[in-house]
């Protein structure tokens, strides 16, 4: 068997397949339809201060090996989420990682101190700083290298546990943005949340989304994810997580290849709950086939041309 655990931080996880924030809910739902327990982590989907009810349908549409989403973070808010979601992680093995949303540093600030002050065994936070579909905060964190140090540095204050910052993939210098991560105290980065597009019914010149921009995802963006971990990996000595269009191990070698240590699989979710565990199968199988031994090897280790 080949050796598939990974370390983030000061947190060792027991395989390097999580799933992405936004295709598993809260992180126990799914059970009914997967078993959500051999899974490296789960990452929850965006918690915000306040309930939301998200943007006016449509707001998922298929495109070419893609997903156009502007679910316009859609979410029970924080207070629900101590009081009826944490007492469920009590019962799972499986570590969660906790996706913060605001529009503000100081509700970012409010909604973790919250949640630290709650009694819980989340493994840590993602920070999410690239959310393409709302229009304030989200993304203008994570496109201001100032802004994501000072967000980071206070929110790396405020807890011990693992603090992840989620890039976007929309900016001219990923590179810039996580070394800013990074600066401020970041343990860990995830790259990449998704790219803005459009769809457009040409039947009815209306467009396929309800406020014409959303977020695509799908193995439509792997190129584009595998580039931006590899650029930031270049930049940065704390860990990445890869995201991007993985749906088989493959695709998760290309991304520990390009520097990832660990992953995360999102829209293809959508089509198989279970897809996570049959890709640590076939990521087993594909490590011993290839003599290629531990994940922790294999980080950053692609050949480029000199
Ligand atoms: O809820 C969303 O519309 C959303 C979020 Br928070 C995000 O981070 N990325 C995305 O594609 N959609």
């Amino acid at each position: 068997m080949a050796d598939l655990g990974t370390k983030i931080g000061i947190v060792d996880f027991e395989n390097p397949i999580f799933v992405a924030s936004g295709t598993y809910g809260y992180g126990t739902e799914v059970s009914e339809l997967a078993d959500i327990n051999d899974l490296g982590a789960i990452v929850t989907k965006s918690i915000t201060r306040y309930p939301r009810e998200g943007n006016p349908p449509p707001r998922i549409v298929e495109t070419p090996s893609g997903m156009l989403n502007s679910i316009g973070l859609a979410n029970i808010g924080v207070e629900a989420y101590i009081e009826t979601m944490i007492p469920l992680y009590e019962e799972l093995k499986t570590p969660i990682i906790m996706n913060i949303a605001g529009s503000t540093e100081a509700e970012y600030c409010e909604i973790l101190e919250m949640t630290e002050s709650a009694s819980s065994n989340i493994a840590g936070y993602e920070i999410n700083i690239s959310c393409p579909n709302v229009k304030a905060g989200g993304m203008e964190f994570g496109v201001d290298c100032d802004l994501t140090e000072q967000l980071t540095s206070r929110l790396r204050k405020l807890t011990e546990r693992l603090l992840i910052m989620k890039l976007s993939p929309n900016v001219t210098d990923i590179a810039a943005i996580g070394i800013a991560a990074e600066r401020g105290g970041a343990d860990a980065l995830s790259a990449i949340n998704t790219l803005v597009g459009m769809s457009i019914d040409t039947t009815n010149k209306e467009s396929n989304i309800h406020f014409g921009f959303g977020g695509l995802s799908g193995p439509a963006i792997k190129p584009v994810g595998l580039a931006c971990v590899h650029k930031v990996y270049q930049a940065v000595d704390i860990p990445l997580i890869g995201i991007g269009g993985i749906t088989c191990a493959n695709d998760v070698l290309e991304y520990v290849l390009a520097g990832a240590a660990a992953v995360q699989v999102g829209t293809a979710n959508y089509r198989d709950p279970d897809v996570g565990n049959s890709i640590i199968i076939e990521l087993d199988t594909l490590l011993d086939k290839n003599n290629m031994g531990s994940i922790l090897n294999l980080i950053g280790k692609v050949q480029l041309g000199s």
